[in-house]
């Protein structure tokens, strides 16, 4: 009767504990801060905006660009790494697809293979008297042997791979700093004036209407120039996430307290998503990556529209200063000259 008891007890717990959970999803969801939320609102105001959401940037400095479909995105049905745009990345990829998986296949094989041969070949009908040998030292040292060269094999590429995967950027690289927070992302730029991005979800409307897959856009983007090493310093404030974007091959987590190193190339513009990577929280799966990759001149212009400085930029006011003392003094001399002309 007990058991029986117990039994009910258990169910009834199991079919509440769904309502219980969404309850609890439910009360952190609300007081989400979200900072862009409040531009998104003003620029809502604003009668003549054009089809997609403003970027709340001088459009004539910077325009999010559009991202190819198939490209730093997943896609439907696809079994593979998505397509990989940096340095590592195709080398990690090519290790896969021509050294792993291949192995991996003719490994199975080959034992899916002799596991039917013995099962067949010496079932007890075809095989009445099976032999009494227990060792055999030819096949032993085969078998111990070839392991031993498929993982050599394994090894030289992958231990290379890592060490380069880590390898500390060039002291000239531009460097990032990011931030994880529940439940969004802060890019800034310290060499750059040390502006800060923040970088939360759109709205399916808004993703929709840049064109955007719904869940990985966010509406400020992280955006880096191409083909050069970026330093990424990776941190968080409130709990550990985790940055990432496949088609790069990069994951790092983001630990409070503590920041992580690793450089970040991507040879071709173009815009790429990603995830937070560590189960932060109630909205973990929210708080998405999107990294737009530009040409040097055109993230220089995404740095002035965020007010930030560009180095050669920062010397251009201080020679017009000199220039225009010039002037002045020039225009001095030339007055005193005519005051002692008079005279
Ligand atoms: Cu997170």
């Amino acid at each position: 009767m007990t058991h029986f008891l117990k039994a009910w007890i258990l169910a009834i717990g199991l079919i509440l504990t769904p309502t219980a959970l969404s309850a609890q999803e439910a009360l952190p969801a609300a007081p989400v801060v979200d900072p862009a939320a409040a531009s998104d609102a003003e620029s809502a105001d604003v009668p003549a905006a054009t089809e997609a959401p403003a970027s709340g940037l001088d459009p004539a400095l910077y325009t999010p660009m559009k991202p190819t479909p198939g490209i730093g995105m997943p896609v439907d049905g696809n079994i593979d790494f998505q397509e990989q745009f940096s340095p590592t990345g195709e080398t990690a990829h090519w290790i896969n697809n021509a050294i792993l998986a291949p192995m991996m296949i003719g490994v199975s094989m080959l034992v899916l293979f002799l596991l039917f041969w013995v099962v067949i070949r010496f079932r007890r009908g075809a095989n009445p008297e099976p032999s009494k040998t227990t060792h055999n030292t030819f096949i032993e040292i085969i078998w111990t042997v070839i392991p031993v060269l498929i993982l050599v094999v394994i090894a030289v590429p992958s231990i290379s791979l890592l060490a380069r995967q880590f390898e500390p950027a060039p002291e000239d690289a531009l460097t990032v700093k990011v931030t994880g927070y529940q439940w969004y992302w802060g890019y800034s730029y310290p060499d750059n004036g040390d502006f800060e991005i923040i970088s939360n979800m759109m709205s399916e409307e808004d993703a929709a209407a840049r064109g955007e897959p719904h869940q990985l856009a966010a509406d400020n983007r992280m955006v880096i120039p191409v083909g050069k090493p970026v330093k990424l310093l990776i941190t968080a404030a409130d709990v550990i996430h985790s940055f990432a974007i496949p088609s790069a091959w990069f994951k790092l987590d983001a630990v409070p307290g503590r920041i992580n190193e690793k450089v970040l190339q991507i040879d071709r513009e173009g815009v790429y998503y990603g995830q937070c990577s560590e189960l932060c929280g109630a909205r973990h799966s929210f708080m998405p990556i999107t990294v737009e990759v530009l040409s040097e001149e055109k993230f220089n212009n995404w740095v002035r529209a965020n007010g930030g400085t560009v180095k050669g930029d920062a010397e251009e006011p201080a020679a017009e200063v000199t220039e225009t003392a010039a002037t002045e003094t020039t225009t001095e001399i030339a007055a005193a000259d005519a005051v002692a002309a008079t005279n």
